[in-house]
C-alpha cells in the first residue's frame, strides 16, 4: 500500500522543528544551521502543504530592519516558488535573555512592553503572509519559586496582554485567531495555563473570547499525565480547537517532541480517529491543518532529519487508515454496540421531559434494578482490543 502525502492533507511544519540544531542542556548542537529557504523547499518535496514559524525563526533576534525585509523577501518567494502556504505563525518570547522572566508576564513592566511590541510587529507580518491562526506558546511565563511571582497579578497581566493582541487584530480587520497553546513546565519550573484545561478557563475570561482557542500539543498534555484525546475532545466540544501540535512523548517526563506515533501509539490512533472521523455520536470536527511540533533526534544527521519529517506524515496516514479500517468493521459496530457507546448521544431526559417528569418515573429509580444494572459487562476490552488489532494491522 502506498502512502504519499499530498497537499489535500494539509500536514504543516514548524521552521523550528526540522531547523532544530539539537542542541540540549548537556549537549552542543549536532547539526548546522539550516536555512528556511532550504526548509521550505525539502518540506515541498515531501508532500507538506504548509510551513509555521516564531518572528526569530525567520529573522534573528536583534536584525536591522534591512535585513528583515531582505530574509522575509527570500522566504516569501520561496513559499511562492513551491506553492506552500503559512497557516499560522507565532512569536519567540523565550530564546533571548530578556524574556528569562516572562514575556507578557514578567516582572519587569518595560519587558511586558516590549514583549507586546514584539508580537504586534509579527502579528502584522503573519496577515502579510495570508495566516489564519495566531499561536501564544508561554513557554517563559512562569516561575520556579513561588515567592517569586504573583500569580493572580500575571493572570492579569497574560490577559491585559491577550486582550491587546485580540484588539489589534479585530482594528486591523486581519481575521487571524489566536490560539493558546498549554504546557504543564519546561523550560519554567511551572508555567502558567499549563494544561488544556486551565486555558480554556482563561479564555473565557476575555474580551475577546470568541477569536481565542487553542493549540494543543500531544506531549505538552501527556507530559501532565493527562489523555490528549479527552483534551481535544473537549476543546472541540467548546468550539475552541482552532490549531494542533502532533508529537510523540513516552510519559511523565521532560518535553521529548518525539515524531508523532513515536510515543502512545494507541492514543494517536484514537487521536487520528477523532480528528478524522470526529466523534462516534456525531458534532464538532477538527478542519485545521495537521501541524507536526516535533524535534528530530539529536542522534540524527541531515537525511535523518527529513527522514523524521517524512516519518510524522507518513505515520499520521497509515493511522489514518488504520481509524477508517476501524470505523468500517462490522465487529467493531457490533462491540460498540454492546458497550453502548453510542447510546452516550442520546438525551438523558425524553423531549419536553424536566425534572418533574423524572422524579415521577418508577422505572428510573423505586423500580430500578440497580444490581442488574450493575452486573452488566460492557464489553470494553473486547472492543478495546479489536482497535488494537486494527492498530496492529492483523485485521
Ligand atoms: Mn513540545
Amino acid at each position: 500500500m502506498a502512502i504519499e502525502p499530498s497537499r489535500s492533507d494539509r500536514f504543516s511544519f514548524g521552521l523550528w522543528t526540522v531547523g532544530w540544531r539539537a542542541q540540549d542542556p548537556f549537549g552542543d548542537a549536532t547539526r548546522p544551521a539550516l536555512d528556511p529557504v532550504e526548509s521550505v523547499r525539502r518540506l515541498s518535496e515531501l508532500g507538506a502543504y504548509g510551513v509555521t514559524f516564531h518572528d526569530d525563526d525567520l529573522v534573528p533576534f536583534g536584525s536591522s530592519d534591512a535585513e528583515r525585509d531582505r530574509q522575509i523577501d527570500r522566504f516569501t518567494e520561496a513559499l511562492r516558488e513551491t506553492g506552500l502556504v503559512v497557516p499560522m505563525v507565532t512569536t519567540n518570547l523565550f530564546t533571548h535573555p530578556v524574556f528569562k522572566d516572562g514575556g507578557l508576564t514578567s516582572n519587569d513592566r518595560d519587558v511586558r512592553r516590549f514583549a507586546l511590541r514584539k508580537v504586534l510587529r509579527n502579528v502584522d507580518l503573519a496577515a502579510q503572509l495570508g495566516a489564519s491562526t495566531y499561536v501564544m506558546w508561554g513557554g517563559r511565563e512562569g516561575s520556579e519559586s513561588d515567592a517569586a511571582k504573583d500569580v493572580v497579578a500575571a493572570l492579569e497581566r497574560y490577559r491585559e496582554g491577550v486582550d491587546l493582541i485580540a484588539q489589534y487584530i479585530v482594528d486591523n480587520d486581519y481575521g487571524l485567531r489566536l490560539a493558546l497553546e498549554p504546557k504543564p513546565n519546561e523550560p519554567r519550573g511551572d508555567i502558567l495555563l499549563p494544561t488544556v484545561g486551565h486555558a480554556l478557563a482563561f479564555i473565557s475570561s476575555l474580551e475577546h473570547a470568541d477569536m481565542v482557542g487553542l493549540n494543543p500539543e500531544v506531549g505538552h498534555e501527556q507530559m501532565a499525565g493527562l489523555n490528549f484525546v479527552h483534551g481535544i475532545a473537549q476543546a472541540l466540544w467548546q468550539g475552541k480547537l482552532f490549531h494542533i501540535d502532533l508529537n510523540g512523548q513516552r510519559g511523565v517526563k521532560y518535553d521529548q517532541d518525539l515524531v508523532f506515533g513515536h510515543g502512545d501509539l494507541l492514543n494517536a490512533f484514537f487521536l487520528v480517529d477523532l480528528l478524522e472521523h470526529g466523534p462516534v455520536g456525531g458534532g464538532p470536527r477538527y478542519d485545521g491543518p495537521r501541524h507536526f511540533d516535533y524535534k528530530p533526534l539529536r542522534t540524527e544527521d541531515i537525511d535523518g532529519v527529513w527522514d523524521s519529517a517524512a516519518a510524522n506524515m507518513k505515520t499520521y496516514l497509515l493511522l489514518k487508515e488504520r481509524a477508517a479500517a476501524f470505523r468500517a468493521d462490522p465487529e467493531v459496530a457490533e462491540a460498540m454496540a454492546a458497550a453502548k457507546v453510542r447510546d452516550m448521544a442520546q438525551p438523558t431526559l425524553a423531549p419536553g421531559e424536566s425534572y418533574k417528569e423524572l422524579l415521577a418515573d418508577r422505572s428510573a429509580f423505586e423500580d430500578f434494578d440497580a444490581d442488574a444494572a450493575g452486573a452488566q459487562g460492557y464489553g470494553v476490552v473486547r472492543l478495546n482490543q479489536l482497535a488494537v488489532e486494527h492498530v496492529l494491522g492483523a485485521r
